[in-house]
């Protein structure tokens, strides 16, 4: 447990052992026991009759978008209930009847809360009112919500120039919040706009933009029925995408197939009950991978590369394999890729990756005959330095088989958080696009500022160096989600003021800067009423549907506010009146809040109306193969190198994944149940020869460390267990294994931070 400047807190809380309990690993996903889980965990929160009533809003048409991940809505909504059990967990977390109030932090110092774990933070409840911590303060004090907006607005005039505060974003923001956070970011006069995607798929979108001319992906939820096959990689659905669930096994039902590539054998995709149908409930359920790679942990390019050399060695026999007319017509490259891949050995690659070569071969036979392919990916790819080149390898491969802008066929970065993809639609960015600022010029009168902003990982270096002094979040885990969490705490400690605009408790309230605030704001299933009338947002899913969402549940404290009207209110108190942009109106019509992104954001043109019901789809070149944005107006095929680790002889690659029972840093509970641990998060996998070759049983206790330029950062007290993954390779918690991940180990690009290859050795750790 690490001690903190200023104040007493704890970047980790307790690591004491919770009573780990094993069982066999399940085979399959979702089925009765996710119906049971997902309700108790419902009913406890909420009760029952508040949950059922809920619950049957959520996903609907006219109900409230599921706060879980961004999977979309299909066309037909199931009277049964439109969610999985981790919307349901999603759901009866941000809508849990406890509350922390003022009397909550009179009687916990944040000294005191920070040595909780985050599961127990977590369960604290809603927060309630505004709260301010003041310098050399260890409790937190009520605060009027006036007075809270005249802090942050004396603290930014205090500023010597904008780019000394940093706006943080959180994917849970609606498009309406996200668009007026941003306006008034720029306003202000700074791009400081990192946001959770720069760790997350930042990757997918420079990849995705460098050669296919847009950040997104391309296909629709209903490809999935059309699909010969899905290709899953680096991704865990069955926990973090369950619904996803229900489109393979409708691929397969259409006489599809799904491919698994994963260090891991992950539940969900080798075998699925549906609880909507009976058959799902009182039968085995069916296999839903095909095939399952067992990749080594970041060793995919060296995989796909052999994948494609295969299949250009097929090719070759008759041009059948590829499709020679998609890529001369729309592509540029394809030589290029062709001749590196002849630089290659299929006997090195093959042992590069670790997987059988009878496995790779059936795959690549499979690929061979299939015309219409879906590559869907997610943090497996993304958190590694190569995580860019990651996704152009799937890139390549979908464009040797022309597998885009035609059904059944495409790009499909799985999205995290339910609006992390609207938030940068609507302007959530640290970069500078020319057209959005003169769009904001033309619109509101000022004009954006237009050198470069900090994304996560420069942000935090720039409040290390103290050249950042204001840290603002629209909702998020800052401190807990980012890479090493030592130098990040004190990044943040160094600041004058930190504000947390949150719904729930967290262990960014505790590790804050000199001045800290804590604004409560509304969440998804909340009714957000302003003068007697309900006002709704808007969203985007993953796969660029733009739909409205309206809450539902009155709301569990008068003094909470929404996130747009929060916002407005802090843009009054600084402006005060001097500013083109009416910001009270502004923040509280959303309709004419809506009117405005319009006539900024492209696609958003008449919003008002085209969200209605089902929503729409915003445009996609790709799906229009118009590749005009690109420089020769190609797709473009691009050439990969493969990854160098240099591990030392006792050093093995982990990854830090999510269990079954929490959404990022917010712990649902202590189970991981698809992977058969129970009751403990301090757990290390690791490979049976792994353990034998080092002489660890089941349940020694090991310390995990890190050595990256010299400097050591460790871990404590985790319990090792036996594992099917790789040799080499471990894998544990997010975010219990953060403090080992270097600040300056992120990806080429995109730094997104390397969370699933980070170098570590491990030590029995000796107890006393
Ligand atoms: N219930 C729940 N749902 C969630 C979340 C949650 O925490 N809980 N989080 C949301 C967010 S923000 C996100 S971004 C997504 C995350 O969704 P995922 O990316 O599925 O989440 P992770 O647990 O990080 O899992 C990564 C998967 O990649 C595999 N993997 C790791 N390294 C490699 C590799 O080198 N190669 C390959 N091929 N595979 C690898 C792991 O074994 C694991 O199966 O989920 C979203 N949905
Ligand atoms: N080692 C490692 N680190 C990782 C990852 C990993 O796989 N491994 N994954 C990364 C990824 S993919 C992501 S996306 C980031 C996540 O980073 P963040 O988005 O910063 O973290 P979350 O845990 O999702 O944030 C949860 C908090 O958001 C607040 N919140 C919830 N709903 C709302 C809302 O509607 N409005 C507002 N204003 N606040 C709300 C609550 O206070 C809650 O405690 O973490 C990253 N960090
Ligand atoms: S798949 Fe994602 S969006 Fe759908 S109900 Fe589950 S958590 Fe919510
Ligand atoms: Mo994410």
């Amino acid at each position: 447990m690490s001690k903190l400047r200023h104040r007493n807190v704890s970047t980790e809380g307790s690591n004491a052992f919770t009573g780990i309990e094993l069982k066999a690993a399940e085979d399959h996903a979702a089925g009765l026991t996710a119906v049971k889980v997902a309700l108790g965990h419902v009913f406890k929160e909420m009760g029952v009759v508040r949950s059922l009533k809920t619950l049957s809003h959520m996903n609907q048409i006219d109900g409230f978008d599921c706060p879980g991940c961004a999977w979309p809505d299909p066309e037909k909504r199931s009277k049964l209930g439109e969610y999985c059990e981790n919307g349901a967990k999603a759901l009866s977390e941000e809508a849990t009847n406890k509350e922390v109030d003022a009397n909550f932090f009179k009687q916990h110092s944040v000294e005191d809360i920070s040595k909780w774990t985050d599961y127990k933070i977590g369960k604290s409840g809603r927060i309630t009112q505004p709260m301010i911590l003041k310098p050399g303060s260890v409790y937190y004090e009520p605060i009027s919500w006036k007075d809270a907006y005249q802090v942050v607005a004396e603290h930014l005039y205090k500023l010597q120039s904008p780019n000394e505060a940093i706006f943080y974003t959180s994917g849970r923001s609606s498009n309406e919040a996200a668009f007026l956070y941003g306006l008034f970011a720029r306003a202000f006069g700074t791009n400081n706009m990192p946001d959770c995607s720069n760790m997350c798929h930042e990757s997918s979108g420079v990849a995705l933009s460098e050669t296919l001319g847009i950040g997104k992906g391309s296909v629709k939820l209903e490809d999935f029925d059309k699909a010969d096959v899905v290709i899953v990689i680096g991704q865990n659905p069955g926990t973090n995408h369950p619904r996803m669930l229900s489109a393979l096994e409708k691929c397969k039902a259409n006489g599809g197939y799904v491919v698994s590539i994963n260090p891991l054998a992950e539940a969900g995709l080798v075998r699925f009950k549906n609880p909507q149908e009976v058959s799902g409930i009182i039968g085995n359920g069916h296999t839903l991978a095909d095939h399952h790679l067992q990749v080594r942990i970041n060793q995919d390019v060296a995989l796909l590369k052999l994948i494609q050399k295969k299949l250009a060695t097929l090719d070759a026999v008759d041009q059948m394999v590829f499709d020679h007319q998609f890529i001369s017509q729309y592509t540029e490259g394809y030589e290029a890729v062709l001749s590196e891949l002849n630089t290659y050995s299929e006997a090195a690659l093959l042992d590069i990756c670790g997987v059988d070569e009878k496995e790779v071969d059936a795959v690549v036979l499979l690929l061979a005959k299939s015309k219409n392919i879906i590559i869907c990916w997610a943090m497996g790819l993304t958190q590694h330095k190569n995580g860019v080149d990651n996704i152009k390898e799937c890139v390549n491969l979908l464009l040797l088989k022309g597998s885009l802008g035609k059904p059944g066929a495409g790009t499909c970065p799985v999205r995290g958080h339910s609006n992390v993809q609207g938030d940068r639609t609507v302007g959530i960015m640290h970069y500078v696009s020319k057209t959005f600022n003169e769009a904001v010029k033309t619109t509101f009168g000022f004009n954006p500022p237009e050198d470069m902003g900090y994304d996560v990982v420069k942000g935090i270096q720039a409040m290390y160096n103290k050249k950042a002094k204001v840290f603002m979040a629209l909702g998020g885990n800052f401190v807990s989600a980012a890479s090493d969490t030592e130098y990040t705490a004190k990044a943040i400690q160094n600041c004058e003021l930190t504000v947390q605009i949150s719904t729930k408790l967290n262990r960014s309230h505790c590790i804050v800067g000199k001045t800290a605030l804590i604004l409560p704001t509304l969440g998804r299933s909340d009714q957000d009423v302003i003068n007697g009338k309900q006002r709704h947002f808007t969203v985007e899913n993953s796969m660029g549907v733009v739909h409205q969402s309206k809450g539902f549940l009155h709301p569990i404290s008068e003094d909470i506010k929404s996130e747009p009207d929060i916002i407005g209110g802090i843009a009054d108190a600084y402006f005060k009146g001097n500013h083109p942009v009416n910001w009270t109106l502004l923040s509280s019509d959303y309709d004419l809040l809506r009117e405005k992104m319009g006539q900024v954001v492209r696609g958003f043109e008449n919003v008002n109306t085209k969200s209605k019901g089902r929503g729409y789809y915003l445009p996609n070149n790709v799906r229009d193969l118009d590749f005009s944005r690109l420089p020769n107006q190609k797709a473009k095929f691009t050439i990969t190198e493969l990854p160098i680790h240099d591990l030392k002889a006792d050093e093995f690659l982990l990854m830090s994944i999510r269990s079954h029972d929490q959404f990022n840093t917010t712990i649902y509970g202590l189970n991981d149940r698809y992977r058969g641990v129970y009751n403990e998060r301090r757990v290390l996998f690791m490979n049976e020869a792994d353990m034998k070759r080092y002489d660890y049983k089941k349940f020694d206790v090991v310390n995990l460390k890190s050595n990256y330029k010299g400097q050591e950062r460790s871990v404590f007290q985790f319990l090792v267990i036996p594992y099917n993954i790789p040799e080499g390779n471990l894998a544990a918690y997010y975010p219990e294994t953060n403090p080992l991940i270097p600040i300056d180990e992120f990806a080429v690009k995109s730094n997104t931070p390397i969370s699933k290859s980070v170098k570590v050795t491990v030590e029995k750790s000796i107890t006393l």
